[in-house]
């Protein structure tokens, strides 16, 4: 018999939240694989705190997931990239978990057919706090994203490795095909929107001329960017290397959100053996003092990440 998501996890309440959320992300990848067929391309006519156009299919993720979540006993409260405000439950005294969440990470590929994604922290109420008392991403219980593409593939942690499946569409279950995934201490690419490389602090710079002429680490580097961080950090999970989004003066805490894209991938990272760094500090070891605050990220292999944090921190 394969193993499946829910046959995966140990704990009981863990495995219903996170299959819950697997079978929203199921019907969030049979509308982005017909999309063209149903009137779900191209923009919602709305503009969320991020000062972003949100797209259709946005809307449709996030309205999945949310209608995943409420019904469960054990979550508390919601964070969505899609919303403004946390959303609280009041109605269920006990409930522990926190699911935080960006619903379709890599929206401007959305209408070209290239890879989206999925990404979830999960936090748990501790004694003292309240559903929305904001924590650091070392006190996460699980991470997990879910890339739309070729195949559709779902990877967590609980914290206890990394483990990976794909989507078989015959019975729309999460099949185990990655047990422990590591990601290699050194890998041959380095993913950044070079578009900015003139914006970017000399440390940065030096860094990424460094890993093209293999004066940083040794190797010459190959650069790939497909511009949606789920599917660039998961071909980096896999081959190794680095993904950068570093800082701007327009930008100063670069573009990416700390509570649903830096702290579950960081946490993934590290379980896999790489690591996750804002240039100073370790992703997981920054506290958080709003929902979507943004910051700037180092993400991959060990060697990569440790050698151009000391650039960046000026070492
Ligand atoms: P989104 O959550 O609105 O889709 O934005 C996040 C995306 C990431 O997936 C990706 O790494 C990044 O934005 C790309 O930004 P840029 O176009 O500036 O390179
Ligand atoms: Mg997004």
């Amino acid at each position: 018999m394969p193993q499946t998501l829910a046959t995966h996890i140990q704990d009981q309440d863990l495995a219903t939240l996170l299959s819950a959320i697997a079978t929203a992300c199921v019907q969030i990848e049979s509308r982005i694989r017909t999309a063209g067929l149903s009137d779900i391309l191209g923009s919602f006519g709305h503009t969320n705190i991020q000062g972003e156009q949100q797209q259709k299919l946005d809307v449709f993720a996030n309205d999945c997931i949310i209608a995943a979540l409420k019904p469960l006993a054990t979550v508390a409260a919601i964070v969505s990239e899609e919303d403004d405000e946390p959303i609280v439950f009041t109605d269920k005294p006990g409930a522990k978990y926190i699911a935080i969440f960006d619903p379709l990470d890599g929206s401007s590929n959305i209408d070209v057919n290239v890879n989206v994604g999925t990404i979830v922290s999960i936090q748990q109420i501790e004694a003292g706090e309240t559903a929305t008392t904001l924590k650091a991403g070392n006190k996460q219980v699980a991470a997990l994203y879910v890339v739309y593409g070729p195949s559709t593939i779902l990877v967590y942690t609980a914290g206890s490795g990394v483990h990976g499946f794909t989507l078989d569409p015959d019975t729309t279950s999460f099949v185990l095909n990655w047990e422990e995934m590591k990601m290699p201490p050194q890998g041959p690419y380095y993913s950044a929107n070079e578009a900015n490389i003139a914006d970017f602090p000399p440390a940065y710079q030096q860094a990424l001329a460094g890993l093209r002429d293999g004066t940083l680490l040794g190797a010459k580097y190959s650069s790939r960017y497909i511009g949606s961080l789920v599917a660039d950090f998961h071909r980096t999970l896999l081959k190794g290397g680095v993904f950068l989004y570093p800082p701007t003066a327009k930008a100063p805490n670069g573009k990416l959100r700390l509570l649903y894209e830096a702290n579950p991938l960081a946490m993934i990272a590290e379980q896999a053996s790489g690591a996750a760094t804002n240039g100073t500090q370790r992703i997981l070891d920054i506290a958080p003092t709003e929902p979507h605050q943004r910051t700037t990220f180092i993400i991959g292999s060990r060697h990569e990440v440790e050698a151009i944090t000391k650039l960046a921190a000026g070492k």
